[in-house]
């Protein structure tokens, strides 16, 4: 029931307006606040507008301190010392300046699932200690990155986001560079790898213009595989201790010891990404 409703939301425009049709949609239909997930209900906006309307109260001011989580029966009101990671494909622009994004994916980004299947494991084996990880994986094209829920979520008490740009390519490093620099604009951490960044940094002296751009807004950069690494990363991120550059290109994985590719089969057909967990 709270996938099937994260979906609906998800598929909805956020706005205010839209939240309160859909509440009184979900609340004709007999939906209770307790079924809303709990990143559902850590969202300000979905807290003011929504969850009111599903208990047959008004909505609130947005400003409103984050309480109704609380009154819907879920017991993580604010997230404390919550680390969340989002996974994020880009996808690219066409000819005419505008992103690629389809209804329906086709074909789901290994890379995306590799990195899945390496935070899945850090988390389940306890690597970053007592801190309670989350993991999002977005493919941008197939869905929208919440670039607001990202910079909030770092802004939050006791939360840390973390933005890895991952598996990108040179057709897509444009796209990812201005996905980057808007979240570094708002001070989220941001790491960017695949073969774009690899390729650069293991052929050419030095760092080429547009890798430097973003070394210069603070951005980290990783060069090579991070099977065996990944969880020294995401500790230097979570302790606010990223390093510009991790070259791995010469220290590279033993697969057998690796974690599994992870997927869902995603939320939009078959194919496509987009989950929370
Ligand atoms: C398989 C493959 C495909 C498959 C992808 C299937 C899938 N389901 O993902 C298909 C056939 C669809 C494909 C399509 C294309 N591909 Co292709 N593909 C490959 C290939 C052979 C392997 C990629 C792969 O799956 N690697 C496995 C993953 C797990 O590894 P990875 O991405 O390197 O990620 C690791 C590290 O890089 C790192 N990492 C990656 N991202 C991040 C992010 C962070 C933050 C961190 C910390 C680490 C990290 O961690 C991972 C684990 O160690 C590579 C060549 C190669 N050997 O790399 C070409 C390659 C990536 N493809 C390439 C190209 C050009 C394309 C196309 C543009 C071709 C076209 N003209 O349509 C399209 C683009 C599709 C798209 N929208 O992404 C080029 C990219 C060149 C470039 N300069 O960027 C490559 C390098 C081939 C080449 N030598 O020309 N491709």
């Amino acid at each position: 029931m709270a996938a099937h409703i994260a979906v609906f939301l998800e598929r909805i425009s956020l706005s205010k307006r839209a939240l309160q049709t859909a509440a009184i949609a979900l609340r004709t239909a007999g939906i209770a606040p307790s079924c809303l997930r709990v990143e559902l209900l850590t969202c300000n906006r979905i807290q003011s507008t929504l969850v009111p309307i599903l208990l047959g109260r008004k909505p609130m001011d947005e400003e409103s301190p984050p309480r109704l989580a609380a009154l819907a029966g879920c017991k993580t009101e604010h997230c404390q010392g919550t680390f969340h990671v989002y996974l994020i494909k880009p996808s690219k622009y066409d000819d005419d300046g505008f992103v690629i994004r389809h209804w329906r994916g086709v074909v789901p980004s290994n890379s995306l699932a590799c990195l899945h299947g390496l935070t899945a494991d850090v988390q389940e084996r306890g690597l970053l200690g007592q801190v309670e990880m989350r993991t999002h994986v977005i493919d941008e094209s197939v869905s929208r990155i919440p670039l607001d829920e990202i910079a909030r979520r770092n802004r939050a008490a006791g939360c840390r986001a973390l933005a890895c740009l991952v598996g990108v390519q040179t057709n897509q490093f444009c796209r990812a560079a201005d996905i980057t620099l808007s979240l570094r604009r708002e001070g989220v951490p941001v790491m960017v790898g695949g073969f774009h960044v690899t390729g650069m940094l293991a052929l050419f002296p030095g760092v080429s213009p547009e890798i430097r751009q973003l070394l210069d807004a603070g951005v980290s950069v990783v060069a090579g595989e991070v099977e065996h690494r990944w969880h020294e990363l995401l500790r230097d991120a979570w302790e606010g201790k990223l390093q510009p550059i991790y070259r791995l290109i010469d220290d590279p994985p033993d697969l057998y010891e690796a974690a599994c590719p992870c997927g869902t089969g995603g939320l939009r057909g078959c194919c496509g990404w987009t989950r929370s967990q």
